[in-house]
């Protein structure tokens, strides 16, 4: 059977759930945020994961429905953590549906979250189509006290173009500059002044993929807010974000 139609009835027959990624404070032993992330596990095929099946969704517009599935899901388990923030990823597809922003309020307002918990993260892919309307609409979620991250900052063809244009509250570093510390005699330079531009221009600074001791100590002595990564913590499921925590504190 085809698997769009298969993913069709996960989204409305709850087969998806949702793992919670912590982010910490430099020193990695407060929890400040958790990143929601979607997971797909099918009755026959077992886990499959985002990286094929939100492409999916995305082709054939579920990724609508998916996101919403997603958002609302979060919003309610975050319930239990009044004390983080939450990040939930928005393909730009999603991002750029007429209705989303109404969407996105009428979940806050069903669930009774904060928005001021709220950010979303988004990748420069959002802006391709050159639209001007993508800036009205990072201003409009903004202005509900949403927090909008730019997510993978560094992958792109022009991410620093788009930092001048629009009004991003997080740069999250992609992964790859944070690898790349052990091996390129580079990294160190380029990732640090990232960090002191996205604190030039008054953002959060988030570093994924922190992998190792040595990553996380080189962070300890930048003016990064945030770390991220399996040195810290996987991604868990919501029941044991306080374990977590605790390991951590
Ligand atoms: O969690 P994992 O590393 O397997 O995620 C793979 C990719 O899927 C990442 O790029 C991540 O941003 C994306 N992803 C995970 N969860 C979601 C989600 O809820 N919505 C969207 N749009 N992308 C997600
Ligand atoms: O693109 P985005 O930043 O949303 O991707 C989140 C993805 O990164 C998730 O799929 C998550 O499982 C993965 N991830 C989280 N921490 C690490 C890490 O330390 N190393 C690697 N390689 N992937 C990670
Ligand atoms: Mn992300
Ligand atoms: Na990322």
């Amino acid at each position: 059977e085809n698997l769009a139609r298969e993913l069709r009835r996960a989204i409305d027959h709850d087969q998806l759930s949702l793992v919670y990624q912590p982010q910490t404070t430099i020193n990695g032993r407060k929890v400040l945020a958790v990143e929601a992330l979607v997971r797909w596990n099918h009755p026959t095929r077992g886990q499959i994961s985002p990286a094929s099946f939100i492409p999916l969704a995305e082709e054939t517009g579920l990724i609508n429905d998916l996101g919403l599935w997603v958002l609302r899901r979060a919003c309610r388990d975050a319930a239990r953590w009044p004390h983080l923030k939450l990040a939930v990823n928005i393909s730009p597809i999603q991002f750029r549906h007429p209705q989303f922003i109404e969407r996105l309020a009428s979940i806050l307002s069903a669930t009774g979250f904060n928005p001021h918990r709220l950010e979303i993260e988004v990748t420069e892919n959002v802006f391709s189509h050159e639209d001007p309307l993508v800036l009205q609409m990072l201003q409009r979620v903004q202005q509900k006290g949403i927090r909008v991250a730019l997510d993978d900052f560094g992958t792109g063809y022009s991410s620093l173009s788009y930092l001048r244009q629009f009004p991003f509250d997080t740069l999250k570093i992609d992964r790859g500059f944070i690898a790349g510390l052990e091996t390129s005699p580079h990294a160190s330079a380029i990732l640090g002044t990232i960090i002191n531009l996205g604190e030039a221009l008054g953002m959060s600074v988030v570093a994924e993929g922190i992998e190792t001791e040595h990553q996380a100590s080189f962070l300890r002595l930048t003016n990064c807010d945030r770390l991220q990564g399996y040195y810290l913590s996987r991604p868990v499921p919501a029941d044991e974000i306080g374990d977590v925590e605790i390991r951590l504190a």
